[in-house]
């Protein structure tokens, strides 16, 4: 029979083991241990090839991160390979995310969505040029992960949006050229990565570093059962060099719509004489935020017809011919807004307009001088008449 007293000492053994407990919690960090019960209780998710795959908290290990000291000249090189990586991160995309809100978790990052290691100089300078139109909801996702998954590699960093100015026909692959001149400018990166906007990378351990050739980011997507769906595909995100960019005189400029040019870029990469690099299946994974085709970016019908020459057109067509003009630039709290007039298939400048007929004429209070390029609307225009 238990008397009072052992039912006492009962009830002290289990507030002492509560404590302990508390202690452990404490000492050992609260945010890890957090996740650690968590993760025991989320159901894993499996790889197609069989491996449970369970991410952390892309933000982890990145909160005693703090502002850098004034004197960086005497601040040591960054480690060769960083601490604060974890490996697999846990995607999702919790409704009512606000730009306002990626910002906060991101203290550290600087105008233009700019990041320098507070503690460390970074090894690396990498470039992220996203081509975009139309997809705010899809960016948010996508700086509330890439901020801090560029952290934790320890890069100094900045985030490019190179937006197509109008309603024209989508064209992922000039705005890439655009990206690459436009930010070269600013700085001189040693990396570019070329990233779609609904691309979220799921294992920090995918380095955002440049190899000896061009190399495939998005090699293991969920939409494709996190396998490559074929040998020469290069698309999604793919890093070059300054250097293996301008060999292979960039992407092409005219595929207008939906497909072929990241085909067209993967044998730009051969004919070059380059090869495309790629990481392993393990650690080149990617989440897609699922959308349809986009209005204004309809599947490219001459896509077959202009691969099978690339021989012939690379060398004419890229970054020697891009023409653009940039109607803004600015300089928000998590990326640099560019948006451009990348024009039509006509060029830069739309074809001349028919003369109006008697009838038709215009009336009085029309504008003397039509707008160069009917296409595009510009609704800010600050750096006016800046044709590359
Ligand atoms: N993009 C935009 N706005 C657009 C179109 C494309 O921002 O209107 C950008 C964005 O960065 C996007 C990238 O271009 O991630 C690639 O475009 P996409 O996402 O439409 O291409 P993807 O091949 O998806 O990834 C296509 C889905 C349906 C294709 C069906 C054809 N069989
Ligand atoms: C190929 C396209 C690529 C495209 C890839 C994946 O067929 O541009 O599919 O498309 N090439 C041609 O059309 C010539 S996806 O499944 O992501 O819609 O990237």
């Amino acid at each position: 029979m238990i008397n009072l007293q052992s039912k006492w000492r009962f009830f002290f053994m289990f507030l002492g083991i509560q404590l302990v407990v508390m202690a452990l919690l404490y000492r050992e960090g609260y945010q890890k241990r957090v996740n650690y019960f968590i993760r025991i209780f989320r159901k894993p998710e499996h790889g197609r090839n069989g491996s449970t795959v369970v991410g952390g908290d892309v933000y982890a290990n990145l909160t005693h991160l703090t502002r850098a000291h004034a004197h960086r000249e005497d601040m040591p090189y960054c480690p060769l390979k960083s601490p604060l990586i974890a490996g697999p991160i846990h995607v999702n995309f919790p409704s009512g995310l606000s730009l306002a809100a990626v910002h906060r978790k991101n203290p550290l990052v600087v105008r233009g969505g700019r990041y320098r290691p507070p503690d460390c100089e970074s090894r690396h300078r990498t470039a992220i040029i996203i081509p975009h139109r139309h997809r705010e909801h899809h960016l948010k996702f996508l700086l509330y992960y890439l901020h801090p998954f560029l952290q934790r590699q320890q890069l100094s960093y900045g985030i490019y949006i190179i937006h197509q100015a109008g309603n024209y026909t989508f064209n992922r692959a000039k705005l890439m050229n655009v990206g690459f001149r436009e930010a070269m400018k600013e700085e001189d990166w040693d990396c570019l990565f070329f990233h779609d906007v609904d691309l979220i990378p799921e294992d920090d351990r995918n380095s955002y570093v440049c190899d000896s050739n061009p190399k495939h980011a998005a090699i293991a997507m969920d939409k494709f059962g996190y396998k490559l769906p074929y040998k020469m595909y290069f698309g999604g995100v793919s890093a070059l060099s300054p250097e293996h960019y301008l060999k292979m005189n960039g992407f092409p400029n005219n595929y207008w719509g939906w497909g072929g040019e990241d085909d067209d870029i993967g044998v730009r990469v051969s004919l070059a004489g380059m090869y495309i690099t790629r990481p392993s299946l393990k650690v080149g994974r990617y989440k897609m935020i699922k959308h349809k085709l986009d209005q204004g970016n309809d599947i490219n019908p001459k896509r077959f017809n202009m691969l099978a020459k690339t021989r012939q057109t690379w060398k004419l067509d890229g970054m020697n011919n891009v023409e653009y003009q940039i109607l803004s630039r600015e300089y928000n709290p998590l990326y640099t807004n560019i948006t451009v007039n990348i024009g039509t298939e006509a060029g830069l400048k739309a074809p001349p307009k028919p003369l109006p007929t008697p009838a038709k004429a215009l009336p009085k209070s029309a504008p003397k001088e039509p707008a160069k390029n009917p296409e595009v609307t510009p609704t800010i225009l600050k750096n006016k008449s800046n044709v590359a």
